[in-house]
């Protein structure tokens, strides 16, 4: 659709036409009133079409299309979300919220549940997304699965299986050396093999949104040696915090 004021020219009985650029399916379009008669336009496509007979002419015209964009739902959005630790006894610390979005805008409210075979005695609250959960002894030994799902005002909805099991000690970031970009160091306490992906926020709020982190290179499998860090640090962007995530 022309962002503005366009003129054209046609002689009577002569059919003027034009088409909307750019439309897309959540767009309707219409004439204003005072619209030359007989002129029309299609409400998804946006063709103008307008044929002046004998007595429209000769005139100028000025006609406006209304486009009334409709708003389209999208469903809510669950990252990637790391391995929920688990201890008998003990509250199970998690809450959905961090890994969750609405990408529409503005965002609308969600609602968290469960489904169906998620541990039985696990309940997670429908509004603050945090999980009420403490497990016993038996199964704080066994590994587990949090069916999450994520609903929106609308109905859309978005599942994840969370991994939970029983508290394994993960890697940790013990020095950071920036040389230019960077390079990262971390002590063991990482199952050989592990495969970990390192990711980095520029703002660290407590709690970072999920979505501030951003993956920085690809997945790797812990060898003990210092990773470097391309392209993390520069100028624009002198500060940036760094977290390892190990892979369920
Ligand atoms: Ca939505």
């Amino acid at each position: 659709m022309p962002r503005s004021p366009r003129e054209t020219e046609t002689p009577e009985g002569s059919e003027v036409s034009c088409r909307a650029e750019g439309c897309q399916a959540e767009e309707v379009f219409s004439l204003a009133p005072g619209a030359p008669e007989g002129a029309t336009i299609d409400p998804v496509l946006g063709v103008f079409t307008w044929i002046p007979t004998e007595c429209q002419g000769p005139s100028t015209n000025l006609i406006t299309i209304t486009v009334v964009v409709q708003e389209v739902n999208e469903a809510p959005v669950i990252g990637a979300v790391p391995r929920v630790g688990l201890a008998a006894g003990a509250p199970t610390l998690f809450n959905a919220t961090q890994y969750v979005y609405d990408p529409d805008c503005p965002a609308q409210v969600l609602t968290y549940s469960l489904d169906q075979g998620s541990p039985a005695n696990a309940t997670i609250d429908p509004a603050s997304g945090v999980l009420d959960w403490v497990p016993t002894p038996e199964q704080a030994a066994q590994n587990h699965t949090l069916n999450l799902r994520v609903t929106d005002e609308l109905g859309a909805s978005a599942t994840r299986e969370v991994p939970a099991g029983p508290v394994i000690p993960g890697p940790r970031i013990v020095q950071i050396r920036v040389d230019g970009d960077a390079v990262l160091r971390w002590l063991e306490a990482v199952t050989a093999g592990q495969e970990l992906s390192v990711q980095s926020t520029s703002e660290l709020k407590n709690p970072p949104p999920a979505t501030a982190w951003s993956p920085v290179g690809s997945p790797f499998v812990w060898q003990a040696n210092p990773v470097p860090l391309p392209g993390v640090l520069t100028g624009e962007k002198p500060q940036a915090f760094f977290r390892l995530v190990r892979s369920p």
